[in-house]
């Protein structure tokens, strides 16, 4: 029995973009011209576009009328001021910095927080900011829980930090080489995972112990508040605007993602609690490496949607309707069979694609292989998290072996509908049934870094 039955959705539809779904014959050609790589097809010949949720969204009628309030002066727009006094209302932050998504976040503030050889600590790293944090000559290293990498063993908060493994770590290595902590929430890589407040806090309490800081990955914090909302007792009768300031009091500052829970088609942000002199310093980056740090990467109307979409997405309505219509997908996937990440998470179900094609090679990327099937059988774009994405060891130049081979079908906020679900489910049960006929695939070009995003591909024989 499906539990999250269909919930209306909490707002009227005032505007439509028409879909088109090509022939069957016609997704066999665009994918053998994209060289197996879903990254490269042409939107045009996507059905359903399930490959992010990253500035996918739909904006509301008041982000819209947002656009016409632009003030696009060079320095001081008002725009700034407007997005300033959201941030510090949602998280609590009084020093901001707009960027022009997350990833500009990341390459004004690791730099100034990263030596080289110094590790940096997260429940599991994004591609991206892993990426970032490698440039910087710093090393990634991971601690969630290991209940993250069993789908079929629920946890509560998957994307929680092993504290006690992460204290050993700091001990061993000593705490001068540890750069600092990111808590990404939710924890995207573990199947859009949360992270409980206790976990915060004691990730925290850790840090403070050593005298590391604590930053937070924010590109999905408003879904980790509502699973916190949900599931942790001492919190089921805190508002989510509440629960939000706590998570983010435990931290020294924040990089964002906007174009996730903030709702907006394009944007990010740079906070910091309170320190003047990280502060300035990452704002006289942003000089060189974004724009004016009243505007960072952003016009003046793109500010003033990200202000309303700050408040839109913090919402417990829109929230309880966005994490049932994600859940209700995972759910009649698992039930009819199809292994998927449970619980399900906050803006993905992830399928277990090394548990539904067991006969395909880690090197052969599973997950991939079924991406390309999908897409060939119903014209819908998901996007693999596995070794593909992992990448090779920087030091070895050997592929480094993902603990689990996903599929993430990523749900963008507020466009589709749950018909649009049903037919994605549909497509992928039938899959499952013929599973063992789909093959790997082999590169025919890797790029050296973040290579999913343009490698291409053959047929493994
Ligand atoms: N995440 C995602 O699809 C978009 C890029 S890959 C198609 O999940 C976290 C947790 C993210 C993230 C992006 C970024 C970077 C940082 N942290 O894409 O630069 O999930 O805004 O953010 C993507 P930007």
């Amino acid at each position: 029995m499906i539990s999250n039955a269909h919930l209306a959705e909490p707002f009227k539809i005032k505007m439509v973009e028409p879909l088109k779904k090509i022939l069957k014959e016609e997704r066999i050609t665009a994918i053998k011209r994209a060289g197996y790589n879903p990254f490269l097809l042409k939107s045009d010949e996507v059905y359903i576009d399930l490959l992010t949720d990253s500035g996918t969204g739909a904006m509301s009628d008041k982000q819209w009328s947002g656009l016409m309030l632009g003030d696009e002066s060079y320095a001081g727009s008002r725009n700034y001021y407007s997005l300033a006094k959201s941030v510090q209302s949602v998280f609590g932050y009084k020093q901001v910095i707009p960027t022009h998504q997350g990833r500009g976040a990341e390459q004004i503030l690791f730099p100034q927080l990263i030596k080289k050889g110094e590790f940096v600590l997260g429940n599991m790293h994004f591609d991206t900011t892993k990426a970032h944090i490698e440039l910087n000559g710093g090393i990634a290293k991971n601690f969630v829980i290991k209940e993250a990498f069993d789908t079929q063993t629920p946890h509560p908060f998957k994307g929680n930090f092993d504290v006690p493994k992460m204290d050993a770590f700091i001990r061993e290595k000593g705490a001068d080489n540890i750069a600092f902590i990111l808590i990404t929430v939710t924890c995207n890589s573990a199947g859009g995972q949360p992270v409980s407040m206790a976990n915060i806090k004691e990730v925290s309490k850790c840090a403070k112990k050593y005298g590391i800081r604590v930053f937070f990955d924010s590109a999905r914090y408003a879904e980790n508040a509502y699973f916190i909302k949900q599931r942790e007792d001492d919190y089921k009768g805190v508002s989510i605007p509440q629960i939000i300031k706590e998570m983010f009091s435990y931290g020294d500052g924040t990089t964002v993602s906007a174009k996730k829970d903030g709702l907006v088609n394009i944007g990010g942000l740079l906070c910091f609690k309170d320190d003047e002199t990280l502060y300035k310093r990452c704002q006289a980056m942003c000089v060189v490496m974004e724009g004016f740090p009243t505007y960072g990467g952003l016009a003046g109307r793109d500010m003033e949607a990200l202000a309303q979409g700050l408040k839109e997405g913090i919402d417990e309505e829109y929230l309880k309707y966005r994490i049932n219509q994600v859940a209700y997908l995972g759910e009649r996937l698992s039930e009819a069979g199809v292994p998927v990440q449970l619980p399900i998470g906050g803006h993905a179900v992830f399928v277990d694609a090394a548990k539904m094609l067991p006969h395909i090679p880690k090197e052969q990327f599973p997950a991939h292989a079924l991406a390309n099937e999908l897409y060939i059988q119903s014209g819908v774009r998901a996007v693999e998290i596995g070794s593909l994405l992992l990448g090779r060891d920087p030091q070895t130049n050997k592929q480094q072996e993902s603990p689990m081979e996903l599929l993430r079908l990523t749900i963008p906020r507020r466009v589709y509908t749950y018909n649009h679900m049903d037919f994605v489910a549909d497509a992928l049960i039938k899959i499952n049934r013929l599973a063992k006929n789909i093959k790997g695939v082999e590169f025919t070009y890797e790029p050296e870094i973040l290579r999913h995003f343009t490698a291409r591909f053959k047929l493994a024989e």
